[in-house]
Order: structure tokens, then C-alpha cells, then sequence
């Protein structure tokens, strides 16, 4: 894998792939492993085709977007979606080297040019599960609040608790956007996200959760 701590971006995968010093040591007490060797362990061909430029490349940070640019790339993904080259380098080279103001503007741009919103078109094949990775990049880049909410929402309201799925946005979030995510989870739930973990967990597991997303701080 490439290194793992060069740039602190706060873009949604470079933050899950890259969380900070306090994230990791609470997942290693709670499960004996390093985070990053997990991620890792779990990723091959196209996906580390993926993963390796989000942990590795420098993502541009500026504010301002150039519009012909954003017309090209649209162009370019579009393109490559429609041959069905999914994870072509320049659709990985777009998504993981753009600033989020950039890639923003590329979306509209998509959308405008070619009817539909980007992640519709990447939806050709629902059960791909390369392609739900893209969607969820942009995803995160979009709305990250909205994304991770959701997973949450999922992993409560299942039949016991998805501890995988809550495990990963309460250490990955927890020093980055959870107070958004909390908020958007007590709009949405009108119940607060303490209250619920409280509810659906217990023990080691319902602290080591109530400690990392700032329980009480509310
Ligand atoms: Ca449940």
C-alpha cells in the first residue's frame, strides 16, 4: 500500500482511509489490529486500482473551479461510463486528484450535458460492487453528512446492530463531521444518535461508540 499519513485531506475515503491517532489507537484496543491493515487486507485488483491514489495522490485544496475544465472532465466520465470503462485511469485520476469545489462543478456539468445526474449513470449495474464505490465516493464528496447518516440509520434499524457499518463511520467520523451527522440523524430520526446507539448496543461496544461520537456534547 502506499503511505498512509501524507497529506490531511478532508475529503470523505482520504479521511476513512487516513483517520487520526486517537481513532486508531480505539479501534486497535477494541479489536487488536491496526485499521489500516484492515483496509488493506480487503482490497484487490480494481478497488486497489481505486484505493491506492485516494490514500496516495495530492488532492488540490483551492477553492475556485474552472469551468472549461469541468466541461472536459464531464465529458471524459461520461464518456468512459457509457464504454462501460468503469475504473479507467482518467475516471480514477478525476475523482481522486480534484478538489471538491472542481468536482462539484464537473457534476453539474454532467448532469447539465448529459441529462442525468453522474451517479444515475453509474448505477447501469446495480449489484457491481465497483461501481457502488464510485457512487459512494462521489457520494461523500456531494453530501457527507447525508451519506454516513444513512449507513447509521441502516445499521440501528436492522435487526440487531450491523457493528461493522457503525464500527467504521463512528471511528472515521468522529473527529471530522459527526456533530453534522448527529444533527441530520435526530432530523431525520427525531431521536438523538446517543439515545439510539444507547438502545442498540450494550456493554464495551455501546462506551467505546458513546465515547468516540461525544456523548453528552450533544
Ligand atoms: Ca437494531
Amino acid at each position: 500500500m502506499a503511505p498512509l499519513r501524507r497529506h490531511a485531506h478532508r475529503d470523505c475515503l482520504h479521511e476513512e482511509l487516513r483517520p487520526s491517532f486517537l481513532v486508531r489507537k480505539a479501534y486497535h484496543n477494541r479489536y487488536k489490529r491496526a485499521l489500516e491493515e484492515d483496509v488493506a487486507a480487503h482490497t484487490k485488483g480494481d478497488f486497489r486500482k481505486l484505493l491506492v491514489p485516494l490514500l496516495s495522490s495530492y488532492r488540490y485544496e483551492g477553492g475556485e473551479t474552472n469551468m472549461s475544465l469541468a466541461k472536459s472532465e464531464a465529458k471524459i466520465m461520461h464518456q468512459k461510463i457509457v464504454d462501460k470503462a468503469y475504473s479507467d485511469e482518467e475516471i480514477i485520476r478525476i475523482l481522486t486528484t480534484r478538489s471538491k469545489p472542481q468536482l462539484m462543478a464537473t457534476f453539474n456539468d454532467y448532469n447539465n450535458a448529459f441529462g442525468n445526474p453522474i451517479n444515475k449513470d453509474l448505477k447501469a449495474e446495480p449489484k457491481d460492487e465497483f461501481l457502488h464505490a464510485l457512487r459512494a465516493i462521489i457520494k461523500c464528496i456531494i453530501c457527507p453528512e447525508k451519506y454516513y447518516e444513512k449507513i447509521v440509520r441502516l445499521a440501528i434499524n436492522k435487526m440487531g446492530t450491523d457493528e461493522g457499518a457503525l464500527t467504521r463511520v463512528v471511528t472515521t467520523r468522529a473527529e471530522v463531521d459527526m456533530g453534522l451527522i448527529k444533527d441530520l440523524y435526530y432530523k431525520r430520526n427525531s431521536v438523538p444518535l446517543d439515545k439510539a446507539i444507547k438502545k442498540d448496543t450494550t456493554g464495551d461496544y455501546e462506551d467505546f461508540l458513546l465515547a468516540l461520537i461525544g456523548h453528552g456534547d450533544a
